[in-house]
């Protein structure tokens, strides 16, 4: 074990709340969805249960229609806003749990599988009480966040998880902004507002919320009429990597009549992926429900179809170029949008930086595809941001430096789990 590896265990453990773990003290001070499935795959390397317990407490947020919502306000804290009374959702629609109304990409489907297939005999009853939560969240998918084409809706850019990305630029210029009257953002008290969405982003993001407040929290109404909808690469592609893993759960708990429905969604979900295939870019990207009208730009998201076992070769050939062209512009790949494009902000957020986690899922996807080259050059630049910076939320792609909030959970999970050099295997 070296010294990164202890301090990369030592973020995890500080940021554990008993079960559940906070992406970061003070900016994050709740249990983000996504965050949770990383952090299980950092606990993975070192406690196998409490892996585990990352999980199923993030599974007790469920709501009666099987989402998963994408925070768990599990007590008021003023470090964080919006907060529960923002939201009023989660009780408000019979969930044990105050949250948010919106889900995140399901990773942690891949990440239960993953676990299991580390230890099987160990992980079986905790799989067997785990899945019909999991089955039921991806079913809600299915059921209210199809678009037209097949492929999935987010209908929050916070839902999508990557907040403020270019991809939103067309469909938030059309959110009604609401009379909200005053308040007053944390995010910005503890990093460089320069990192972060602007106030036009919050403005619209809340109105947001309170359109989906004034619903009742109708997932479906939401998605169909709200104000905001767009077909998004990232969760229609992490959607698709969770069934087919989920396919593969399935088979082994002998539930032979969910394999089946999940083996036939499999098929149609690769049908609708094609559908947010964007020739003028040459790669996937996020299209408008609304409009129809697709992002102008490249994005990190697009790289996810490996990890998707999407296998179609006119398109993949034409694919790998362009993330030839993103990983040539960014001496640290991979940028969260392409570093030509004039949107491009090399320390905004989801407008340029480096993310560890999507790193992870591109480089995974890749290596399965048999473009190794390609994969390891993600996890080299993983290592050498996380060794010349530490473990921060996310990097500038440019000079490799830290933004955001420091020891982040899924930055520390990802080096254990995966850019660590003592990680030899590296790839579960
Ligand atoms: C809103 C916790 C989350 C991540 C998201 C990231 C950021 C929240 C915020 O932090 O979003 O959900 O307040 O900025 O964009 O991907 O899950 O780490």
């Amino acid at each position: 074990m070296s010294d990164l590896d202890k301090a990369a265990e030592a973020v995890l453990r500080a940021n554990d709340r008993g079960g559940y773990t906070v992406p970061t003290a003070g900016l994050y001070p709740y249990q983000w969805n996504w965050d949770s499935a990383f952090a299980a795959l950092g606990f993975a390397e070192f406690d196998i249960d409490r892996a585990w317990r990352e999980l199923e407490t993030l599974a007790e947020g469920a709501w009666p229609n099987g989402m998963w919502p994408h925070i768990l306000f599990r007590a008021d804290d003023p470090d964080y806003f919006p907060g529960p009374s923002v939201w009023g959702a989660g009780t408000s629609v019979g969930a044990p749990i105050a949250s948010s109304g919106v889900s995140q990409p399901p990773v942690a489907a891949t990440v239960a599988r993953i676990l299991y297939e580390r230890d099987p005999e160990a992980g079986l009853a905790r799989l067997r009480a785990l899945f019909p939560k999991l089955l039921a969240w991806r079913d809600w998918f299915h059921r209210d966040r199809r678009g037209q084409s097949g492929a999935i809706l987010v209908t929050h850019p916070w839902e999508s998880g990557r907040d403020n990305s270019p991809d939103w630029d067309g469909a938030m210029a059309r959110v009604p902004i609401r009379d909200l009257g005053s308040f007053q953002r944390r995010d910005t008290g503890h990093v460089d507002p320069s990192m972060r969405p602007t106030k036009d982003d919050y403005d619209r993001y809340l109105s947001l919320v309170a359109w989906g407040r004034e619903a009742g929290w109708d997932t479906h109404r939401i998605a169909a009429e709200g104000p905001f909808a767009v077909a998004d690469p990232t969760m229609t592609f992490i959607l698709l990597r969770a069934d087919r893993d989920l396919r593969v759960l399935a088979e082994a708990l002998g539930e032979t009549e969910a394999a089946a429905r999940l083996g036939a969604d499999c098929e149609a979900g690769a049908d609708a992926a094609a559908a947010l295939w964007s020739e003028d870019l040459g790669a996937y990207a996020a299209r408008d429900e609304r409009s129809g009208v697709f992002a102008d730009g490249v994005s990190s998201a697009a790289m996810l179809a490996w990890y998707a076992d999407l296998r179609d070769p006119v398109h993949e050939q034409r694919l790998l170029a362009t993330l030839h062209d993103l990983l040539d512009a960014a001496p640290l790949a991979v940028p969260s949008f392409d570093p030509r494009h004039p949107k491009f902000d090399a320390r905004r957020y989801w407008r340029g930086p480096v993310w560890a986690v999507v790193n992870w899922m591109v480089a995974r996807g890749l290596h399965e595809a048999g473009h190794q080259s390609e994969a390891e050059r993600l996890r080299h630049d993983t290592r050498r941001l996380i060794e010349g910076a530490g473990f921060y939320e996310y990097f500038d792609p440019c000079d490799g430096s830290g933004a955001g909030g420091p020891d982040f959970t899924w930055t520390a999970a990802i080096w254990l789990a995966w850019a660590s050099p003592t990680k030899k295997e590296g790839w579960n």
